[in-house]
């Protein structure tokens, strides 16, 4: 593997081979990673890099298209088949420029957006004030109304959203592990008219292997995401629209030439890659998987009496309060579980007293883990395991953990198709 990359510079060849070891030793547990298949790394590293196709299909700005137009097609096509969506914009570099590029395709500056709180499972793209969108638009905030069931303030939702009048009514996570009541959202915002977003980003895979549902179903208007997570494919963006051709239109000139230069090709190669794949029965499997997996994990800490926001999940994630739970703080089991080798991340709980660098909770998920086979039996065994470190914390059930870790590593190495 990488033999140019070896002759040519040993110094990035060298990160790159610890990075290798690292994902086939260890467990990976953050929520919104994953492996992606051969055929998708082959398309990242395609000729298709070398090519400037500004525009969009049939429309662009410079000469030899042919393929280029083929390649983006093809990843539209797939993807309004996954989402049920009439259009569909690949271009978005990432998750974030998806969601800043929907702002200004919909919003004049000083207009408003009613978004999830943060700490309550909301993301920075969402109108975190350490953003610049903040800066131009207004962000005002609903939460859970119980943080021990998840259950969304839907009442005191619609009573600020007639008062403020947003422009969006922002659904959408990347730190809550429950389903939204779609319905109410569309409700709310036909209502105070206003335009429905969903970032699925976290759930996209779930969506598309139809174990979770699709807010399109539902009404919403415009769905942003990540293809990355749960999907399972590259590294980027895209944005999907139901079938206001409108929208799409203003959506597509905010991401071209609003926002960017010239589209990735070879990524959205690779996202029509993961498209297909997502569209293949053994999706549905996979994305069923990852749920069951994730309520393993659940009944583990359960057992133990630990604290879980929302009182566990209905998704691919946990967020567990471990400094009430285990008397830890996050940062601290962050390490603390990384030495045992089970990779996860730190994170703010709801109305968390604990600064962001060092918050009271973790989350963490099965996706990764998933792909790699485990089923219900290893990721208990996975949940045990991080209680036993998370409980005893010495020297000697970190170093036990670390073995075992990499034992179950070892056992389930990720899949031939996935190197
Ligand atoms: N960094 C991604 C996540 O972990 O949820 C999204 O920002």
């Amino acid at each position: 593997m990488y033999e140019h990359i070896e002759r040519e510079d040993a110094e990035v060849y060298a990160a790159l081979i610890g990075e290798e070891k690292r994902q086939a030793e260890g467990l990976e547990l953050i929520p919104s990673e994953n492996y992606v298949s051969r055929a998708v790394k082959e398309a990242m590293a395609s000729s298709l890099t070398n090519k400037y196709a500004e525009g969009y299909p049939g429309k662009r700005y410079y000469g030899g298209q042919e393929f280029t137009d083929a390649v983006e097609t093809l990843a539209i096509e797939r993807a309004k088949k996954l989402f049920k969506a009439k259009y569909v914009n690949v271009q978005p570099l990432g998750g974030a420029n998806a969601n800043i590029a929907m702002y200004f395709a919909l919003l004049e500056p000083g207009d408003t957006v009613l978004g999830m709180d943060l700490s309550h499972g909301g993301h920075l793209t969402h109108g975190h004030p350490v953003t610049y969108l903040t800066k131009i638009f207004n962000f005002e905030r609903y939460k859970m109304k119980n943080v021990e069931t998840g259950e969304i303030d839907y009442a005191e939702m619609r009573k600020v959203a007639k008062k403020i009048k947003p422009k969006i009514i922002l659904a959408g996570f990347s730190a809550y592990p429950r389903e939204l009541d779609y319905k109410k959202f569309v409700s709310i915002a036909r209502e105070v008219g206003a335009i429905s977003v969903m970032d699925i980003a976290h759930i996209a895979g779930l969506i598309a292997g139809k174990a979770a549902k699709n807010p399109f179903d539902y009404g919403f208007d415009i769905m942003t995401t990540t293809t990355h997570k749960t999907l399972r494919g590259p590294r980027g963006g895209m944005i999907l629209i139901r079938e206001s051709e409108e929208l799409a239109k203003k959506i597509n000139k905010a991401v071209f030439p609003g926002f960017q230069g010239g589209p990735h090709m070879h990524q959205i190669a690779a996202k029509a890659i993961a498209f297909a794949e997502a569209l293949r029965p053994s999706f549905k499997k996979y994305a069923k998987q990852i749920i069951l997996n994730t309520k393993a994990m659940e009944k583990v800490f359960k057992k133990h009496k630990a604290r879980m926001l929302t009182g566990g999940s209905d998704n691919h994630l946990i967020l567990l309060d471990v400094w009430t739970s285990f008397g830890i703080s996050g940062a601290d089991a962050e390490a603390l579980l990384d030495r045992a080798g089970i990779t996860l991340n730190k994170n703010a709980i709801a109305d968390d007293t604990r600064k962001p660098m060092d918050p009271s909770g973790i989350r963490f998920g099965t996706p990764a883990l998933t792909t790699r086979g485990f089923k219900q039996r290893e990721t208990t065994r996975v949940a045990e395991i991080m209680v036993e470190v998370l409980t005893k914390r010495d020297d000697k059930t970190v170093k036990r953990a670390r073995q075992e870790v990499k034992r179950l590593a070892l056992s389930h190495p990720i899949p031939e198709s996935f190197l």
